[in-house]
């Protein structure tokens, strides 16, 4: 296969990027640098330092892994680019992962908010057209989000609900209360997919992804320079990964509010092989298919019991502090979705186990010496629409 990975330098994208070079596939990857830049914004760096996307394709080349991975840099919302790209490459799938992925991020001040929207939504209807342009059967793999649901006090379905309504049925696009500009921006992107599936036939996949935590694949863990970024900053860090960093640097774990908030998660070797499965299975022609992707569910509260827990095995003393909640969103709720699409095709997950918890702990510990705390506590507050001076 001839799979393209847009945002091949991000922390699900280079890993996806090796571990479809390792499968023996034809690999590219493009990406613009953006996540990079909006770091050196807040002064946040990943805890693991990582080289440069040249230097981590050389060094894949040169490990020799599996196939060699080919790279071109450009941006998503210059349409010039996305065409000559697509013209060039000819792919058989494209995985989406190009775009802010932050909630906080989004939720900054305005700048931030439209920035988020016009990355997100423009450059996924430039690739669109592209796709329309210069490779038609080609199968889209979007990544998603299960924060497009939000928490619906009634049962989560994989993206489509039947409904009937005086007297009559249909189905429709299960209703959508996401949670930040950043979430909104995913939920345009599906309803500019599904149309475009509806109108021209396209075929799509829209992973709606829970909340990834990890930081090794069987890729990353050939060599240094292959690693993948890991965040735990307040703003594109997230909750387990923080929690794992706070315990090593012995502060108390940042429960929003009560630690209700339930969400699903999945492991980072999860998403590869839940982006495989879709890849190897596409979508037919005219058929926006949706799979919710996240393994268990858990609360925040459940989270930081298990590294306090984890903590105690490793001889560390961890505090959990509930900290007055940064963002608006439900505490206490009702949470079921479903997720039997990926399994049903053959998914086999990685749970959070005790030993899963340990080792990402023990890993975490190795680096201790690079935590800088400064970056750690929630700084970003979503009540009120915040603008900066700058914006003003
Ligand atoms: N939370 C804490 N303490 C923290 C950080 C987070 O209590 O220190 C809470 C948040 O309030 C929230 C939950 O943990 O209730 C999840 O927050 P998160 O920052 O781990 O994840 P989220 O903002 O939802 O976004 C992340 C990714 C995003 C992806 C999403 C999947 O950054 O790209 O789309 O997870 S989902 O949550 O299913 O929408």
């Amino acid at each position: 296969m001839k799979i393209l990975i847009l945002g091949g330098d991000g922390y699900l994208g280079w890993p996806t990027a090796m571990h479809f070079a390792a499968a023996g596939d034809t690999v590219w990857v493009a990406d613009n640098f953006a996540k990079r830049k909006w770091e050196l914004e807040d002064g946040i760096e990943p805890l693991l330092a990582i080289p440069t996307l040249h230097r981590r394709v050389q060094c894949w080349n040169e490990v020799g892994g599996g196939q060699p991975i080919n790279m071109k840099i450009g941006d998503l919302t210059n349409h010039r680019f996305v065409y000559n790209l697509l013209r060039e490459i000819q792919p058989d799938a494209i995985v989406h992962y190009a775009e802010q992925p932050s909630a906080p991020y989004s939720m900054q001040n305005r700048s931030a908010a439209v920035m988020t929207q016009h990355n997100n939504v423009i450059g996924n209807l430039n690739l669109m057209f592209a796709m329309q342009a210069h490779c038609p059967d080609a199968h889209l793999i979007k990544l998603g989000t299960m924060g497009e649901y939000g928490t619906p006090n009634i049962d989560i379905e994989e993206g489509w609900l039947e409904v009937e309504h005086n007297g009559r049925k249909d189905r429709v696009l299960y209703p959508k209360k996401p949670g930040s500009f950043y979430h909104l921006s995913k939920v345009h992107d599906s309803h500019n997919i599904e149309f475009a599936c509806r109108i021209w036939g396209m075929r799509a996949t829209d992973l709606n992804q829970g909340v990834v935590y990890g930081i090794d694949t069987d890729q990353t863990q050939l060599a240094d320079e292959l690693r993948t970024s890991f965040h735990y900053d307040h703003v594109f860090g997230t909750v387990l990964n923080r929690f794992l960093v706070q315990a090593v640097a012995g502060l108390p774990l940042t429960v929003y509010g009560k630690g209700g908030q339930t969400r699903g998660f999945l492991n980072i070797r999860d998403t590869l092989a839940c982006v495989d499965i879709a890849a190897r299975n596409p979508a037919d022609r005219g058929d926006f298919r949706i799979f919710n992707q996240f393994t268990e569910q858990f609360s925040v509260s459940q989270l930081a019991d298990m590294v306090v827990a984890a903590g105690q095995r490793a001889g560390l003393s961890v505090a959990v502090e509930n900290l007055e909640n940064p963002r608006v969103e439900q505490e206490e709720h009702y949470y079921n979705a479903k997720n039997t699409a990926l399994t049903d095709l053959g998914l086999q997950p990685n749970l959070l186990t005790e030993e899963v918890v340990d080792a990402m702990l023990a890993t975490v510990r190795g680096q201790a010496g690079r935590v800088d705390p400064r970056i750690i506590a929630p700084q970003i507050r979503w009540a009120g629409g915040e603008v900066s001076k700058a914006d003003t």
